[in-house]
């Protein structure tokens, strides 16, 4: 079964070119035929892991292609993929499964809304990639893939990714881990915007994390996920101290003047909190920030 990809950034060649690797048939859908023809130029798509470099000629299309798609792996920003996969909707087979990289929350309802036929599956990634050269991925940070659609019926095909070197696990509490995830960045990344340094140097702000995450932790608890704030906090310092030289991937979208996720991070956060009638002002008010700060940069604050 050919894995069709849209996205080919920093993940989606990541999955791409181990997919390929592991001899997965693979085919990646681009944006348009100018695309097309700077990924043939480039001769596939290129993978660096430490010292080695290797490079992988992965067939490519553009998104109107007729081929149907029975597997797709959405690998664009949150604030891409609804469109992204209404692109593509006319070409999903009836029984056609989406695996949805994105980070934060939103952008998994919103797909799923627009494609209620298909079976739509959240990954929650804590690998780290980013792209060297167009359609050339550095697999910069080891970690797992928490994949779920609420559901105990994990696909066959996970197989496919222990092959592939994907680590993997399937979870019945996707929304759990997405959600926790989503205040870990919504604790470190916007500070980290603020304060324009790396996650290490926000060891020092253990005030303000304490209050964002009693705030943080308040919110998962009303939808449903048990964490307490001294839990929280205790994790969002591990993740500080163990990527303490790091800077965050919105600290770094920014630098490079790139859109923000911030819709499907605080921006999320904000809305559900409101909508529970949850009083949160401390990360109200980071919100606030860092949607002065983008604007500041001329970059969207949504
Ligand atoms: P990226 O910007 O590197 O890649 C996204 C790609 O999607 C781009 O090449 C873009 O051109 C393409 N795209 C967008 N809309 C498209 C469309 N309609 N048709 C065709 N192509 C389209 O992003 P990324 O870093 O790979 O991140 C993808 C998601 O994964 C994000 O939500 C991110 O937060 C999450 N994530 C990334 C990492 C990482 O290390 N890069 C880790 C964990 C989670
Ligand atoms: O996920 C991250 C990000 O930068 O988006 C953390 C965990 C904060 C690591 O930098």
């Amino acid at each position: 079964m050919t894995w069709h990809i849209l996205g080919a950034g920093s993940l989606g060649c990541l999955w791409a070119a181990r997919l390929a690797r592991a001899g997965e048939p693979v085919l990646l859908l681009l944006r348009d035929r100018q695309r097309l023809a700077q990924y043939r130029a480039s001769t596939g798509v290129g993978l660096r892991e430490g010292d080695n470099f290797s490079r992988f000629p992965i067939a490519a299309d553009t998104l109107d292609g007729n081929q149907p798609i029975q597997r797709l792996l959405l690998a664009c920003k949150a604030y891409d993929a609804e469109e992204a996969a209404a692109s593509v909707a006319p070409r999903l087979a009836p029984t056609a499964e989406i695996l949805l990289l994105q980070n934060g929350l939103g952008s998994q309802q919103a797909v799923a809304e627009r494609l209620p036929r298909a079976r739509c599956i959240a990954v929650s990634s804590t690998e780290g990639a980013y792209l060297e050269a167009p359609f050339s991925v550095v697999w910069a940070g080891r970690g797992q893939n928490w994949l779920g659609d609420g559901s105990e019926q994990a696909p066959a095909w996970l197989a496919a990714l222990d092959k592939a070197e994907i680590p993997q696990q399937w979870t019945t509490q996707i929304d759990a881990r997405l959600w926790k995830k989503l205040a870990l960045n919504c604790a470190i990344n916007p500070l980290t915007v603020l304060h324009q340094c790396r996650n290490g140097l926000l060891a020092e702000q253990q005030e303000t994390l304490a209050t964002l995450c009693s705030e943080l932790a308040a919110l998962l608890s009303r939808n449903q996920v048990r964490i307490s704030a001294d839990e929280l906090l205790n994790e969002v310092l591990q993740v500080i101290n163990a990527t303490a030289a790091n800077y965050s991937s919105m600290y770094q979208d920014v630098q490079q003047n790139r859109r923000t996720e911030i819709a499907y991070l605080l921006g999320y956060a904000v809305q559900n909190a409101r909508a529970h009638h949850l009083h949160c002002p401390a990360f109200e008010q980071l919100h606030q920030q860092l949607q002065n700060a983008l604007a500041q940069r001329g970059l969207p604050t949504d």
